[in-house]
């Protein structure tokens, strides 16, 4: 069975978060693993909740049309969140900068910004952004970038294959695309230079750190002085940023929780019973 049709079994507890970042989900793609961010979004709530940028993949859709119910799903679900008293903020990034025409606007409840800065419950001021301008292959050659997308797009349908055979033996899902990114050099200097680029950014405006997506891996750490921090994907490695009521963030690894069905290793924040609408 694809992993992204198979039934999901619910997470049993709902964790409450002052806020919460996702990004990169390419919602129009077959790699988008919306059924992951349907249960991570059923089993989370927040005050505010940040889309930071490529959550509907223009490129991919302008190519060829590829929508499944469960991407209707991630939708309704955001709406209803926003309808619902949380504070949603769309951040567009490069797969979905159509929407950048709507800066400052207002949909369904939703705002959509370029940039902006969050505070924390403790204080600390945050850059939030896609991360796309600083990434040199995206700003000086846009169909360099489209090339590579489309490389990406092929070790994500083989991995997409490989998954369906660890799943018949009974396997968890396991990345190849995300394997090869962390063994590839290149790839890794890339990321590197990235983080360099966009901490330097959040430095020079007097800021605390600088929250964003785009290349695809959460990460937390001082990066030139200030908290870089990456929510990572929901194409590869189904992570999320989170901010606790006391102003502590922390990268909450879906897959992992789900795989472990042990939401317990979590240290406590608030839960509550399940059944609460959100
Ligand atoms: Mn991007």
């Amino acid at each position: 069975m694809n992993p992204t049709t198979a039934p999901l079994k619910a997470a049993p507890m709902r964790l409450k978060f002052r806020s919460i970042w996702i990004s990169d989900v390419h919602l129009g793609t077959a790699g988008c693993q919306a059924a992951y961010l349907l249960d991570f979004l059923k089993h989370t709530e927040s005050e505010y909740l940040y889309l930071v940028g490529d959550i509907i993949d223009g490129w991919a859709l302008k190519r060829s049309w590829y929508w499944q119910q469960t991407h209707n799903d991630v939708i309704q679900k955001l709406l209803r969140k926003a309808r619902h008293g949380t504070r949603i903020t769309y951040l567009p990034g490069n797969h979905d900068e159509a929407a950048r025409q709507f800066l400052g606007l207002i949909f369904g409840q939703i705002r959509i910004e370029n940039e902006l800065v969050h505070t924390t419950a403790d204080g600390r001021r945050f850059l939030v952004l896609h991360g796309d301008r600083f990434d040199g292959v995206v700003q000086c050659a846009k169909w360099l970038a489209i090339v590579g997308d489309r490389l990406y797009e092929l070790t994500l349908a083989l991995n997409r294959i490989f998954n369906r055979i660890r799943h018949r033996c009974g396997l968890g899902y396991w990345s190849l695309s995300q394997f090869l990114k962390h063994k590839v050099k290149t790839a890794v200097s890339f990321v590197s230079r990235f983080e360099e680029a966009v901490a330097a950014e959040a430095q020079s405006q007097g800021l605390d750190g600088v929250i964003c997506g785009h290349i695809h891996k959460a990460e937390m750490r001082e990066v030139g002085g200030v908290l870089y921090c990456n929510d990572g994907d929901w194409v590869e490695s189904l992570t999320a940023l989170v901010e606790t009521e006391t102003g502590e963030l922390r990268i909450i690894d879906w897959q992992q929780l789900f795989d472990e069905q042990a939401a317990s290793v979590l240290p406590p924040v608030t839960t509550e019973p399940e059944g609460v609408p959100a």
